[in-house]
């Protein structure tokens, strides 16, 4: 070897030795995948954005973003992340019964408060959510990082109903979580269990008459198109949720446990900015889109006759989750009381 030949090869070992040391003596860059269940723009979209910026911006990790379809359907999604496949996922709790049937508490009607800041207080210091849910989602292996509500639920249907017995005869989409069923049961309903990609078509086809979902799906998903009489009748708040794969979370350093939650609590901040008002403006959208929409605001007098069907789905969901859900909802109602009397 000629001597500037052996200088190279020299100034090539040193560089390969620094590059291990610095690799030795720095945390790995890792990409992580994240999937949830929302298109582009939505309110999990929004999130899981939200969580890559601070990510990104605060260590060199990234993070790759799936949204609705581009690894199937809501329960394909979580079945890759317990397996380790995803390390982050957005699955709501209407999907999520099977899994953890005290999720459903979720669809007991009427238990939620209706106006937004009292429900963002809940979702801040429930201990039901804050702590309760933590375990149970723990059971699966799942690190559950943040509860976040989307929208107040809107039903849609094909003709304005303002009265359990004016849903006789309709079957009603709902996702697939049993005690939801027992809800548009209660409701006088059919209820038809589909996931969501099932749902356009089955609307256009008539082959179920209407559905519920925040106002800003049924604009983003175009479901007024095919279903065009809003109802609203304050039954409850649409819920999701984020969380990790437990084995990938507990083999993170503490310092990136600790940018995990802070991410998490960022996209919180964040997804609370942008649910205020989201519903007007989706609203004023749909409106503008169609001349068909009609737009039902139920009155107290209504909303009791649906209220007075609430007490059935909630010894339904005892009946279900047995002296876990009992205890969770016991927890819930206290939190309730709590954010309610402040
Ligand atoms: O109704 C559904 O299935 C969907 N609704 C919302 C607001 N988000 C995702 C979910 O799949």
């Amino acid at each position: 070897m000629n001597k500037s030949k052996k200088l190279r090869t020299l100034a090539g070992v040193t560089c390969l030795a620094l590059a291990g040391l610095g690799v030795a003596g720095m945390a790995s860059a890792d990409t992580w995948r994240y999937a949830h269940e929302e298109y582009e723009g939505d309110v999990q979209d929004v999130f899981a954005h939200k969580f890559k910026e601070y990510i990104e911006s605060n260590s060199d990790h990234s993070l790759q973003i799936y949204r609705f379809g581009e690894l199937g359907e809501s329960d394909d999604i979580m079945e890759q992340t317990q397996a380790g496949i995803l390390q982050f996922v957005n699955q709501s709790p209407g999907f999520t019964g099977a899994l953890i049937p005290e999720a459903q508490i979720f669809f007991i009607p009427y238990l939620m408060p209706t106006d937004m800041s009292t429900v963002i207080k809940f979702f801040r210091e429930s201990e039901a959510i804050n702590d309760d849910f933590v375990d149970l989602y723990s059971a699966q292996g799942l690190e559950l990082l943040k509860m976040y509500p989307e929208g107040e639920m809107v039903v849609t249907a094909d003709e304005p109903v303002t009265s359990p017995a004016e849903f006789e005869g309709k079957k009603m989409r709902v996702m697939t979580n049993p005690l939801l069923s027992s809800t548009y049961e209660a409701f006088g309903a059919t209820p038809t269990p589909l996931p969501w990609g099932e749902v356009y078509g089955a609307l256009q086809t008539n082959m179920i008459q209407g559905q519920e979902n925040p106002i800003f799906w049924i604009e983003s998903g175009g479901l007024y198109e095919v279903s065009p009489n809003l109802i609203f009748t304050k039954h409850g708040w649409f819920t999701t949720a984020m969380m990790a794969n437990q084995d990938f979370f507990n083999d993170l350093s503490d310092k990136d446990k600790k940018l995990v939650r802070d991410a998490s609590n960022f996209a919180f901040e964040e997804i609370i900015k942008h649910i205020d008002g989201l519903a007007d403006k989706s609203l004023k959208k749909i409106m503008a889109a169609s001349e068909d929409v009609t737009v039902t605001r139920l009155t107290d007098k209504q909303i009791d006759k649906f209220k007075a069907r609430a007490p059935q789905v909630e010894k339904t969901f005892i009946d279900m989750t047995g002296d876990s859900g009992k205890e969770l909802l016991e927890q819930f109602k206290e939190d309730l009381e709590e954010v309610t009397a402040n």
